[in-house]
This record gives C-alpha cells, sequence and structure tokens, in this order.
C-alpha cells in the first residue's frame, strides 16, 4: 500500500504549525524560526496541499507597505514555483498586548474598531493569495471576571463585528465562507462560543448565517472531554463543516496541538471514516505542532507522520466499509422494519392512529443483544492490523 500524501489528497498546514518554535509558557523556543517560503518548499516537497497563514506569520504587525511588498513578492514566488495553494487565512488578534481582553468583544470601543480594521486588512491579504475560507479563531474572545461585562453585550460585540465582515467580504467580491473555531479556555479562562454547539447556535443569530460555518478542531472539544467525531458529524449534519484542524489532545487538559493519531487512535479513525465517507473534500488541515524535543527534522517526522497516518486510516475505512462480517453486524445491529418506517417517517392523523394501535413485543425487543463487543473488538482487530 502506498500512503504518499499527494496535492489531491488536500493536506494543509499553517506557517505557524510546522513554523513552531517550541515555546511555552515555561520555556523559551527550542528551535530557529523557520522562513515562511522555506517553509512552502518543504511542504510542497513532502507532499502538501496547501498552507495557511495568520497576517502576521506572514507580514509582521508593524511592517511598512514597502517591507510588505517584499515580503508578499518572495512568499508568492515560492507559492508559484512550488504549486501550493493558500485555501485558508485568519487575523492574529491573540499575540499582540492590545488584545490582552479581547478582540471583537473588547469591551473598549477603539480596540474592538481596531479589530476589525486588522481583519479587514488581513482579508485583503488572504484575497490577494487566493483564500476562500476565511477562519475566526476567538482566542481572546472571553473572560476570567464576569464582573465586568455582560456576557450578552460580548455577544452583541461578536454579532456585530461578524455581521461586517460578512458584509466586507460581498461588497469587496471575495467569496469567503467564514469558520468559526471553537475552543473551551485557553488562553482565556473560559472562551466565548465554547464549543461547537455553540458555535453552530451563534451562526444561525448572524445577519448573513449561510456564509458561515465551522472549523471544529480536534483538541478543542477533546480538551471539553467531548466526543469529537460527534461534534464533526453534527457540523455536517447542518452543512455546516467548512473546515477542520485536525490534531490529537489528552482529554481534559492544556492544548496540546499532538501530531494526528498520536494519542486517540481509534477516535481518529472514525474521524478520517466520517470526513471520507461523508465527502467532505476541504481540506484536510494539521493544526499542531512537532514536540518541543524536536529539532527541524523532528518537524519534518511530524508533518509527514500527520499526513501518512491520515492516509493509513483512510485505507483502514476503506477496508471496514468492505469487511463482510463487520458489515452484516451493522445490518444487524440497524434492525429495519420497512413498514413501521412508514408509519413513523412523517406524521398524519392516520400514522399516528396506526402507532397507536400498534402492539410491541416489549420484554423480548428489550432482551435482545447489540452484537457491539464483537463489532468493537473487530474494529480493534482491523485497526491493529491483525484482519
Ligand atoms: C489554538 C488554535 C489556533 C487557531 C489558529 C487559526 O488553539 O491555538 O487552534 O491554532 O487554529 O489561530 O485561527
Ligand atoms: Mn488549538
Ligand atoms: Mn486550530
Amino acid at each position: 500500500m502506498n500512503y504518499t500524501p499527494q496535492p489531491q489528497h488536500k493536506f494543509t498546514f499553517g506557517l505557524w504549525t510546522v513554523g513552531n518554535v517550541g515555546r511555552d509558557p515555561f520555556g523559551l523556543p527550542t528551535r530557529p524560526p523557520l522562513e515562511p517560503d522555506y517553509i512552502v518548499y518543504k511542504l510542497a516537497e513532502i507532499g502538501a496541499y496547501g498552507v495557511n497563514l495568520h497576517d502576521n506569520d506572514l507580514i509582521p504587525i508593524d511592517a511598512t507597505a514597502a517591507e510588505r511588498k517584499k515580503i508578499l513578492a518572495r512568499f508568492t514566488k515560492a507559492l508559484k514555483e512550488s504549486g501550493l495553494v493558500v485555501p485558508m487565512a485568519t487575523t492574529n488578534l491573540f499575540s499582540d498586548p492590545i488584545f490582552k481582553d479581547g478582540a471583537f468583544t473588547n469591551p473598549n470601543t477603539k480596540i474592538r474598531a481596531y479589530a476589525l480594521q486588522k481583519t479587514l486588512r488581513a482579508m485583503d491579504l488572504g484575497a490577494e493569495l487566493g483564500a476562500k475560507i476565511y477562519v475566526l479563531w476567538g482566542g481572546r474572545e472571553g473572560a476570567e471576571v464576569d464582573a465586568g461585562m455582560n456576557t450578552l453585550d460580548a455577544l452583541a460585540y461578536y454579532r456585530e463585528a461578524l455581521n461586517f465582515l460578512a458584509e466586507y467580504s460581498e461588497s469587496q467580491g471575495y467569496g469567503y465562507r467564514f469558520a468559526l473555531e471553537p475552543k473551551p479556555n485557553e488562553p482565556r479562562g473560559d472562551i466565548y462560543l465554547p464549543v461547537v454547539g455553540a458555535a453552530l447556535g451563534f451562526i444561525a443569530t448572524l445577519d448573513k448565517p449561510h456564509l458561515f460555518g465551522l472549523n471544529p478542531e480536534f483538541a478543542h472539544e477533546t480538551m471539553a472531554g467531548l466526543n469529537f467525531v460527534h461534534a464533526v458529524a453534527q457540523a455536517i449534519d447542518a452543512g455546516k463543516l467548512f473546515h477542520i484542524d485536525l490534531n490529537d489532545q489528552k482529554m481534559s487538559r492544556f492544548d496540546q496541538d499532538l501530531r494526528f493519531g498520536a494519542e486517540n487512535l481509534k477516535a481518529a479513525f472514525f474521524l478520517v471514516k466520517l470526513l471520507e465517507d461523508s465527502g467532505y473534500d476541504g481540506p484536510r488541515h494539521f493544526d499542531a505542532h512537532a514536540l518541543r524535543t524536536e529539532d527541524e527534522a523532528g518537524v519534518w517526522e511530524f508533518a509527514k507522520g500527520c499526513m501518512r497516518t491520515y492516509l493509513i486510516l483512510k485505507e483502514k475505512a476503506r477496508q471496514f466499509n468492505q469487511d463482510p462480517e463487520i458489515q452484516a453486524l451493522i445490518r444487524a445491529y440497524k434492525v429495519e422494519d420497512k413498514a413501521l418506517s412508514a408509519l413513523t417517517r412523517k406524521f398524519s392523523p392516520q400514522n399516528a392512529a396506526a402507532l397507536k394501535a400498534r402492539k410491541f413485543e416489549r420484554a423480548a425487543l428489550a432482551q435482545r443483544g447489540a452484537g457491539l463487543e464483537r463489532l468493537d473488538q473487530l474494529t480493534v482487530e482491523l485497526l491493529l492490523g491483525v484482519r
């Protein structure tokens, strides 16, 4: 089996992911920074499809117009030569001290306006590079203290900003689809719109909800102790899976951004199966980074590992879908009854009356075993490579 990543697999990395220098809250960087154009050539070499960026991953926050132009020329040259694309762009609304108490939800009107201005400019940059997905990760949109501001105000500010951005995108003809990225905490004590469900609910309150969807991240739902595969399924069900951040994470800890499949292999398998079976055709973005223990060689091992594991799990999903014993167990598990389905699929007075008159063998139905022990064991054996 050939698990070599190709551009058609749509694997992408952020400049900030393979470019991560290994800084953590307790320690200094352990690796030197990598130049953006160098990252582009390296990613293309290992089979990636695209590279994503925050405005300031490429253009320093204080760059002059001339510096911006020079950096952009070098970067676009690398894209052109390597064939890499930029499918997604985003704004850094968290590093600069001005955002210490939020960006779009900052209680200070001046800072909210600055955050909006910075995002408009970052959208211009992304559009120039061809991005069609715009990620909104509100890392600083949150609070440690609830005494200062009513959360309802914060949500109203947030809504105002997102509505503004959507109109701006349309007025410029950028064609962006905005992907909200929920996270429960870190860097804020509590972040607004902490999980996928919360973001889905909020989108329904926006002026142009069709322009907004989700960028769920494996680590983020897992930090909250939630089932990421279920969260992604809900986003797909709502037609809102616009992008995805793949990585791994031990449950209920700080954001670890581990290599995809490093920790929760079974969940990674069902995630890949879900993405592939559902026909998701967006980028498979790895928002993760090499362990702080690694040097540059380790960074590329990390990046190759993310893609290779995805492809191996994709092949496992194909085997799972074609395994006669597994499929027979699933068919038996999902007991079908056409006549009853016809009654319950849609309400009518007749259907309701027929249903009420129907007799059910309650005890017999309750007695039947689901067969899940066998099914789950076969899944494990398939993943362990003995099937
Ligand atoms: C995190 C987030 C970020 C975002 C990125 C793009 O937990 O730090 O996942 O990495 O994905 O800022 O918006
Ligand atoms: Mn994250
Ligand atoms: Mn992310």
